[in-house]
C-alpha cells in the first residue's frame, strides 16, 4: 500500500490514480464528524458554501437537522453548534443530520469528493481507518490535510504520520516501504517526534494557539489529542455525505 500526503486540499492533484482519499482536520472538523456519528447522528453532510449548506438543510425535516460549523474557529450566528467535539453528544446529536461547514475541513472533503472511496481520520480513530483500508486491499492512498486556509498544519500533519505508523506497524513493515512522497515522510518524522504527547504539538500548531485565544477549549483538545478513543470510520455514501457503514 503507497501513501501520499498532501498537506493542504489545494496540494490535491487533479489527475493521477487515487483509490482512496483519508481527510484529517484534527482540530477539529474530522474529530466531531467522528464524535457525531458515533453517538447516533445518522449523517454528516459537508459543505465549504453556507448557501449550499442553507439549502440542502431545509430539505430535511425541521426536527431531524442541526446546523453545526465555525469561521475562524467561531460558531456561526443562527446555527445550532458550532464545531466542537464535546458538544456532539448523544443527547445532542440522536436521530439528527447534521449540516456542516468548517473553514477548511468540509473544504478538503469536498476536493476528494469523487474518488472511489472517501474516509475521515483524526487521531481517535487510526486503527479503525488502518483496519478498513487493509480491508479493501486499496493500492494508492491520498491522505489529505485540511491545512488553515491554504497552509500546512502543524496538527494535521502529525495525524498524517501516525496513520503512516499505524498502518505499518498492522503490516508488520517498515513505514518508509509505504511513502509516497516527501510529505509523508516529514509527517512521520513528525509524529515520531511527538508521539508521546500529542496533546502539546495540538497546542503548539498555530490553530490550536488560535483556539485557545477564543477561550478555553482544554475538553477539546484533550478530545482531539486522544489516540485511538473512537472505532468508527466515517465514510462517504454519497457525494458529500458521510455515515457509518
Ligand atoms: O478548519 C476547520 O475546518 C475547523 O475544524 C476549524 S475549528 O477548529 O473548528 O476552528
Amino acid at each position: 500500500m503507497n501513501l501520499r500526503y498532501c498537506p493542504t486540499p489545494e496540494a490535491v492533484p487533479g489527475s493521477g490514480q487515487t483509490d482512496a482519499a483519508v481527510v484529517i482536520d484534527v482540530l477539529r472538523a474530522t474529530t466531531t464528524i467522528g464524535w457525531a456519528l458515533h453517538n447516533g447522528a445518522t449523517a454528516v453532510h459537508v459543505f465549504a458554501d453556507l448557501d449550499a449548506l442553507r439549502r440542502a438543510a431545509a430539505a430535511a425535516p425541521q426536527d431531524e437537522r442541526l446546523l453545526a460549523g465555525e469561521r475562524g474557529g467561531r460558531t456561526l450566528e443562527g446555527f445550532d453548534l458550532g464545531n466542537s467535539p464535546v458538544a456532539v453528544t448523544p443527547a445532542v446529536v440522536e436521530g439528527k443530520q447534521l449540516f456542516l461547514s468548517t473553514t477548511n475541513g468540509t473544504r478538503a472533503l469536498e476536493r476528494v469528493q469523487a474518488v472511489p472511496q472517501v474516509f475521515t481520520c483524526s487521531l481517535n480513530n487510526l486503527a479503525a481507518v488502518v483496519a478498513r483500508l487493509q480491508a479493501l486491499a486499496v493500492g494508492h492512498v491520498r491522505i489529505v490535510g485540511s491545512g488553515w486556509e491554504g497552509s500546512y498544519s502543524l496538527e494535521d500533519s502529525l495525524a498524517a504520520g501516525a496513520l503512516l505508523h499505524a498502518m505499518a506497524t498492522a503490516l508488520g513493515s517498515d513505514p518508509h516501504n509505504h511513502c509516497g512522497n516527501d510529505e509523508m515522510a516529514a509527517a512521520l518524522a513528525l509524529w515520531q517526534v511527538w508521539q508521546h504527547n500529542p496533546e502539546a504539538c495540538l497546542r503548539r500548531a498555530t490553530h490550536g494557539q488560535r483556539l485557545q485565544r477564543l477561550g478555553n477549549h482544554d475538553a477539546d483538545f484533550r478530545c482531539c489529542a486522544a489516540v485511538n478513543s473512537l472505532a468508527v470510520v466515517p465514510t462517504q455514501v454519497r457525494p458529500g455525505v458521510f455515515g457509518l457503514v
